[in-house]
């Protein structure tokens, strides 16, 4: 839970109407093809909303709008006028954290209780952590004169809609760009909510435009001549499709992509706490983690208590209704996603892993999966190199600390791992060892706006949060 004190709330309901405009220019413009697409819940399978779908003209049309406002008052304001904006923006969500956090948990299927105690936290503490820098810019970098690159593209995942948002946004302003966000098709909901509140706050129009659309709509962005940088986070394939489209351009891109995380538990480890670790490492957001630990290596001589305890552990879990408290998994975001997650429950049997899944019971509608795991497999296995972004895990053991290093590193990606143990040697060995953007020790998926975040290998390119995150956003 973030430390920052709740505002008094406001809203003791989350509206949500029938259909959403484009955010072009300070103001919702509906899309120039009439075109909208429906958005639903996935832990009802009803219907929540309409989106409007993004042509290429409207995408021009935010660029222009971007374009302008960075030409006009945006570029002129002092960095300390610019961080009040931030700093506004920020206590705004935080008097209306709870309909934003009700709107993420219906719209995407996380429960409640992670949307309230650290989605829409860490958003608004993204949002301060960036305005404090704003007016600090010759002290982060010294000897520079830092200029903003101007007009950004930037296009977000489902996972974390708006907390996505944020990590794109506050970098991004706080540095004095501008900019044209793409939510996830199937998570737009808290985006327009948050085009709602940017125009409340008296913002200048066209500094924050909000497009929806699909996969087209993304590639208008990333290929429109005016902008000059993307930040892109989602899969490792679009990601890839990007980078070859930027290729021989002088667009500065940032890509955060898949990961494969591994959690390495050793024999002298305070197993009760690395098991909870374990859980929250891939059942959080039900798996939709790009930083997810996804494949446990655990030393053979406490492997079977630490898997026999697991088991125990997940047997205690709930599934179900993201909107209720006590929820510890919901729903899986989209159609498309639970039908992936299944195809690889059924590929990781084929493979000749043993499935073993929580006896829990999952409502009879709804995208729902029980929290499994697969043991018995090998390296080779697709389970254990693909990224699958469910409630997964995959369970292999190790002798030594070399041969977890090994394994830890034998897959494409490189974005977090984790280690436990009672050493702090074998902390600092497998940290420097273990080749991915992050390694936790003795817990998981901890994040800070001070902490930058990125990947080696095909988990991406650049940094983002912290100075790294600002960074990003000027030119060298
Ligand atoms: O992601 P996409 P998908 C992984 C995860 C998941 C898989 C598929 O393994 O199972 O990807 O998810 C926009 N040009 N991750 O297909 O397509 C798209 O509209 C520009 C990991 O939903 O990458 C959305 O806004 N943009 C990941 C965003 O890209 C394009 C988070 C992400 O969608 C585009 C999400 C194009 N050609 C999925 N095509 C993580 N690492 O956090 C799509 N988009």
């Amino acid at each position: 839970v973030w430390e920052y004190a709740p505002a008094p709330q406001d809203a003791d309901f989350a509206e949500v109407k029938e259909q959403y405009d484009l955010f072009i220019g300070g103001k919702f413009v509906e899309p120039s093809k009439g075109r909208y697409f429906k958005s639903t819940n996935p832990a009802t399978e009803e219907e929540i909303t309409e989106f409007a779908e993004a042509t290429q003209k409207d995408v021009d049309k935010a660029v222009k709008a971007a374009r302008k406002a960075y030409e006009g008052e945006w570029s002129s304001m002092s960095g300390k006028e610019r961080g009040k904006y931030l700093y506004r923006i920020a206590r705004m969500l935080q008097e209306r954290a709870r309909e934003f956090a009700v709107l993420e948990s219906m719209d995407g299927g996380k429960p409640i209780r992670e949307s309230r105690d650290v989605d829409i936290p860490l958003v608004a503490a993204y949002f301060f952590y960036y305005a404090g820098w704003a007016d600090k810019l010759e002290y982060a970098f010294p000897g520079k004169k830092p200029e903003p690159y101007g007009v950004c593209g930037q296009i977000i995942p489902w996972n974390f809609p708006l907390l996505m948002l944020a990590w794109k946004i506050a970098p991004a302003l706080a540095t004095g760009n501008t900019v044209v966000l793409k939510p996830a098709e199937t998570t737009s909901l808290t985006a327009l909510k948050f085009a709602e509140l940017v125009k409340d706050c008296g913002l200048p129009d066209g500094v924050i435009n909000i497009v929806t659309g699909a996969g087209q709509t993304g590639s208008e962005i990333v290929n429109h001549k005016d902008i000059d940088k993307v930040a892109f986070t989602g899969s490792t394939n679009v990601g890839k499709i990007i980078q070859k489209s930027l290729a021989g351009t002088d667009k500065k891109y940032t890509l955060e992509l898949g990961g494969k995380g591994a959690l390495v538990i050793f024999e002298d480890a305070p197993i009760d706490q690395a098991v909870e670790g374990i859980i929250n490492a891939i059942y959080f957001n039900q798996g939709h983690v790009c930083c997810a630990g996804s494949r446990l290596l655990v030393q053979e001589g406490v492997a079977d208590k630490v898997i026999q305890k697991l088991k125990d552990r997940l047997e205690t879990m709930i599934v179900g209704d993201p909107l209720d408290k006590n929820t510890d998994i919901g729903a899986i975001n989209s159609k498309e996603q639970f039908e992936t997650v299944n195809k690889y429950l059924e590929m990781g049997v084929d493979e000749g892993a043993d499935i073993y899944q929580a006896k829990c019971d999952i409502p009879e509608n709804g995208y729902f999966i029980r929290p499994t795991l697969f043991t018995n497999v090998s390296q080779s296995n697709r389970v254990v190199q693909e990224e699958i972004f469910g409630p997964v895990l995959t369970v292999q053991t190790f002798r030594t600390a070399d041969e977890g290093i090994e394994k830890a590193n034998n897959t494409p990606y490189g974005l977090a791992n984790g280690v436990w143990t009672d050493k702090g040697s074998k902390i600092f060995k497998m940290g420097s060892k273990m080749r991915s953007g992050v390694v936790w020790a003795n817990t998981y998926n901890k994040f800070d706006p001070t902490s930058p975040f990125g990947g080696y290998k095909e988990s991406g390119v650049g940094r983002e949060g912290g100075m790294h995150g600002l960074a990003a956003y000027i030119k060298n």
